[in-house]
């Protein structure tokens, strides 16, 4: 690997602003080009972090002097940009999901195995201190039977984003591919899936106000999971949980702020921040090229998280169970 790797970045909001300090920080890798969106945004970007824009994702994808592309913008163009960089020969790191479509994904993942290049999805849900308290503690409860899941978030007034969009954005559980991301990482393979959604549509736009997405999930263990992702107006409480509750006790988190639960004890936990998680991927990947330390996350393993959560997209349109 050569030393310093040059990296390209798309985006130039949380996660990419993320990813610039991360790459500048870092002596193997050195930030040369970005592409972003609106003007103003892209001045600010640009001056922060002292580098040129470039006209266009494909231009950036193809670039001649980049080893490396980083894909930190919406959701609807992961996948194509992810192609072009691969098939310019470049690593590839992407913001989760890779995808909208499974075979969008399985394409990638062939495309980077014939190229000999990296192709790393993102899932800091796993760095974060709240899994790995989970998964230190997870042996506490004995085998575990239901798990459950909710994030819901108000948001007043809902903005005319892209995360309020449902082409730019896609279906919540694949947007937020972490909810199932997190289930699959801890309970292994899924029978089945059964899923209800729902949109609250700002008329005349291809915005919504809100959305509401509530999925049942039968692991091939036995084990049932209910995940519920919800945003918006439409709501007036925000909740971020994890239940899982075993036959010999139960884990719960309410945010951060958890506790295990067996018989009459009751012993809180306190799991680290959620900050610092692009910073810590970025140097695992680098880790990674230059020392050949395995990665935290395979990309089949978010493949496979995108997989269940295509069938709760397909059971909340059909209205029917879907089997894996
Ligand atoms: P963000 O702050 O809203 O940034 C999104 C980027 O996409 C900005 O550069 C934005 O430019 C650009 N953009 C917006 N609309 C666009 C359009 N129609 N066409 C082209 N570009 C457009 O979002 P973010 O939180 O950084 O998320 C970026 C990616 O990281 C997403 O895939 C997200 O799922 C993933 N991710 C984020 C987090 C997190 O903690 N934030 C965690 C995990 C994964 P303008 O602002 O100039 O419009
Ligand atoms: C995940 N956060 C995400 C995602 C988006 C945002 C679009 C990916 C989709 C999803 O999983 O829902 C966007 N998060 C935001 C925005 C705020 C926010 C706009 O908290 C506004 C404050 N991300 C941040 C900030 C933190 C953060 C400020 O932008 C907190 C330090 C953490 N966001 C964070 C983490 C994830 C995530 C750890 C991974 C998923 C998870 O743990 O559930």
């Amino acid at each position: 690997m050569n030393s310093p790797l040059k990296v390209g970045i798309v985006g130039t909001g949380y996660a990419a602003q993320k990813r610039a300090e991360a790459v500048q920080e870092d002596q193997r890798s050195q930030l040369r080009y970005f592409v972003g969106n609106r003007p103003e945004n892209i001045e600010t970007f640009s001056q922060t972090y002292s580098i040129p824009v470039l006209d266009s994702w494909q231009q950036l994808a193809t670039h001649p002097e980049l080893d490396l592309i980083i894909i930190a913008n919406i959701n609807r163009d992961h996948a194509q940009i992810a192609k072009t960089a691969l098939e310019a020969g470049k690593h590839v790191i992407v913001e989760y999901p890779l995808a909208f479509t499974t075979t969008e994904g399985q394409e990638l993942i062939q495309l980077a195995q014939q190229q000999n290049k990296l192709l790393h999805v993102e899932h800091i849900e796993l760095l974060g201190g709240l899994h790995n308290t989970i998964r230190h503690y997870l042996p506490e409860i004995g085998e575990v039977f239901f798990a459950r899941y909710t994030t819901t978030a108000i948001q007043r007034v809902a903005p005319r984003r892209w995360t309020y969009h449902k082409d730019l954005f896609g279906f919540p559980f694949i947007a937020g591919l972490s909810r199932i991301h997190r289930l699959t990482n801890l309970f292994g393979t899924v029978a089945s899936v059964s899923c209800q959604s729902r949109y609250w549509d700002a008329p005349e736009t291809g915005y919504f106000t809100s959305c509401l997405c509530d999925a049942q999930i039968r692991f091939t263990s036995g084990l049932m999971a209910q995940a519920t992702y919800g945003k918006g107006e439409a709501f007036w409480y925000s909740d971020r949980t994890f239940e899982l509750h075993g036959d010999q006790g139960s884990l719960i988190f309410v945010g951060e702020v958890g506790k295990l639960i067996r018989g009459k004890e009751e012993t809180p936990l306190e799991s680290g921040p959620r900050s610092g998680l692009f910073k810590k991927d970025t140097q695992l990947v680098l880790d990674y090229l230059f020392d050949q330390q395995p990665l935290y996350v395979k990309v089949e393993e978010s493949l496979y998280a995108l997989k269940v959560a295509q069938a709760a997209e397909q059971s909340s349109l059909t209205g029917q169970t879907v089997f894996l």
